[in-house]
């Protein structure tokens, strides 16, 4: 078991302390999704729902009668999570691929999970669920050329064991300007879903023990953080 992080320095030497000037680091570390089990709702052919968490371009591909097309991740704990961030069908790589406005009408949730990963697929309590993103596929001008490279999501420090991914159909093709088949309406589509510890929106730093040495002044400070990065200052 990792031991938690500690602080040493001398009382006599500084005026004043305050626990306040102790802050979490701006960094954010990745969350290692490779690490979870990733499903989809249908699969087209072997475009598995691993491709989204690979190193390669290419991508992931649900099935037009899905009528709830969703991609998610298992992980094996709970993080506390910031920016997600969901690339379009082989797009891992800055560039458009077939199909870019299929990527629309898009909500990433973060989910507390304790069902079957491959079979359940609205199930465990939602604990952030961001808005509609790419509504109508705006970002692609309304138009079936064009779509986003890449979705973003701010979880703002939201807990849980699981990513999910869910297009919402849209049978009327109003966001394609009516262009396009079932798959335009429907399919679900990824290359890569990345995710990162959220940073100062998590719990508080918790100091577990304060202990003082009287001969040598030295004073030490002990607290635990979820995320297990540390940082601290005097004034
Ligand atoms: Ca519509
Ligand atoms: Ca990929």
């Amino acid at each position: 078991m990792k031991s938690n992080p500690s602080v040493s320095f001398n009382l006599l030497s500084r005026a004043l302390i305050t626990l306040a000037s102790i802050t979490a680091p701006a960094a954010a570390d990745p969350i290692p999704l490779d690490t979870g089990i990733p499903a989809q709702s249908s699969q087209l052919g072997g475009l598995a729902a691993g491709n989204a968490l690979d190193d390669s371009v290419n991508f992931t591909h649900t099935l037009n009668s899905d009528a709830n097309p969703t991609w998610q991740v298992l992980l094996p704990e709970t993080y506390s999570f910031g920016i997600v961030e969901v690339f379009n069908r082989a797009s891992s790589n800055g560039t458009l691929d077939c199909c870019p406005s299929r990527f629309r009408d898009i909500t990433i949730e973060i989910v507390q999970f304790d069902g079957d990963v491959t079979t359940d697929f609205t199930g465990g309590v939602v604990t952030y669920s961001s808005a509609l993103l790419n509504p109508e596929n705006v970002i692609g001008g309304g138009v079936a050329t064009s779509g986003p490279v890449s979705l973003t999501a701010n979880a703002d420090g939201a807990a849980g064991n699981m990513i999910r991914i869910i297009r919402t159909r849209d049978d009327d093709l109003s966001g394609s300007g009516g262009a396009g088949n079932q798959d335009e309406a429907s399919v679900l589509s990824l290359d890569l879903v990345t995710a990162e510890e959220s940073v100062g929106g998590g719990s508080p730093l918790k100091i577990t023990e304060i202990a003082l040495d009287e001969a040598t002044g030295m004073i030490t400070l002990t607290w635990n953080s979820k995320q297990n990065r540390t940082g601290i200052s005097c004034q």
